[in-house]
């Protein structure tokens, strides 16, 4: 049987002609060039001389390992030049990367989470590349693109993806009309579809939270887990199990493969002191969670809806299985009620 290439799966997207416009297809397979570029580079680990870290902290505070800095000029780079974007924004720098004028400048714009998962670099376990597409506002042709124009809500992605380097390479991307795996064929170079329509299992009983930070949890997180951990002799009268890979994508892979919920919500119940990130992070894998099937909220609201104020805002993340995300969601609101 023939094999589905991204590349032929997106050229048949494309003659959907309002699926996907041409401009969009292109950038896509740029995106995914470039992540083929740094599982390259992932994968000679220390004998390219891409592990460690280096002495910068990115704008969040958090010291740059030499990974996080390669993937993100490779995504510069790769994008920068094909004529589809307007800017791009990522994780690792302040603020936003306008298209130089020395290229030809497009309609989207480009955010991403050049590694994720960075703690795990050196130890050989999993990391990926998280990336989200928008079009850039009609207001902003003509004049040049700001960082409000990135402050668009998650339902106005246009596509988003994940590329994971693991014991294999694999893309994940959605363009809105359902979930689509690939494997990187590292002998051919090309990625291969193998999965379609992905839809996340539900009702599977596996948890996915970094349990040292139970003391900072809201008490329906801790409810939660607590009733969880119980198991057969608790509340929900079932053995729950844990996993916890500490790279959002691995563990968000495993959630879309095999169901789950994945959380890393707010540290307390003050909105705004959380983890991972809007822009880079949640949205992306919200957009991705939804197109499968499950369910994505801060905690109380959806991370769709949820409106940017900043560039590199944090947010509470619960995603996964629906009623699971249900639970969690409405024991944040009953605490809420009782304080
Ligand atoms: P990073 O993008 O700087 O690597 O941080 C995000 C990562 C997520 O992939 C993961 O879910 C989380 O941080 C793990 O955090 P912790 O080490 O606190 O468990
Ligand atoms: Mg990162």
């Amino acid at each position: 049987m023939a094999r589905t290439t991204l590349t032929r799966f997106l050229i048949e997207q494309q003659r959907k002609a309002d699926v996907l416009p041409g401009e969009l297809r292109l950038l896509i397979e740029t995106v995914a060039r470039a992540c083929k570029t740094i599982s390259h580079s992932v994968g000679k680990g220390a004998l390219g001389e891409v592990l460690g870290s280096l002495d910068s902290e990115n704008v969040q505070g958090e010291v740059q390992k030499k990974l996080d800095v390669i993937a993100n000029e490779l995504l510069l780079d790769a994008n920068e030049w094909g004529g589809h974007l307007a800017a791009m924004a990522s994780e690792e720098m302040e603020t936003i990367y306008p298209i130089p004028n020395r290229y030809p400048k497009g309609e989207y714009l480009l955010l991403f989470d050049p590694i994720d998962g960075s703690s795990n670099i050196d130890v050989d376990l999993s990391v990926g590349t998280i990336f989200s597409v928008l079009r850039a506002p009609e207001a902003c042709a003509g004049r040049d693109v700001t960082e409000e124009d990135f402050l668009q809500g998650g339902r106005s992605q246009v596509a988003a993806g994940y590329a994971i380097y693991g014991p294999q390479s694999i893309l994940v991307l959605s363009i809105g009309t359902g979930v689509y795996e690939f494997t990187l064929d590292r002998e051919v170079g090309s990625w291969i579809m193998t999965d379609a329509d992905m839809k996340m299992p539900q009702g599977k009983c596996e948890f996915a939270i970094n349990m040292s930070n139970r003391r900072q949890w809201s008490p329906g997180i801790a409810r939660y887990v607590d009733e969880r951990v119980l198991g057969a002799a608790g509340p929900c009268g079932k053995d729950y199990n844990m996993r916890w890979t500490a790279s959002m994508v691995a563990d968000v892979h495993r959630i879309l493969k095999r169901g789950g919920i994945f959380m890393y919500p707010y540290d307390d119940r003050t909105p705004g002191k959380a983890k991972l990130r809007l822009m880079y992070e949640a949205n992306p894998m919200s957009y991705l969670i939804e197109q499968a099937g499950g369910a994505a909220t801060d905690g109380f609201i959806p991370i769709l809806d949820a409106e940017p104020t900043a560039l590199h805002q944090r947010i509470g993340v619960v995603l996964g299985d629906k009623a699971e995300v249900e639970i969690v969601t409405a024991y944040g609101r009953e605490a809420e009620v009782a304080a």
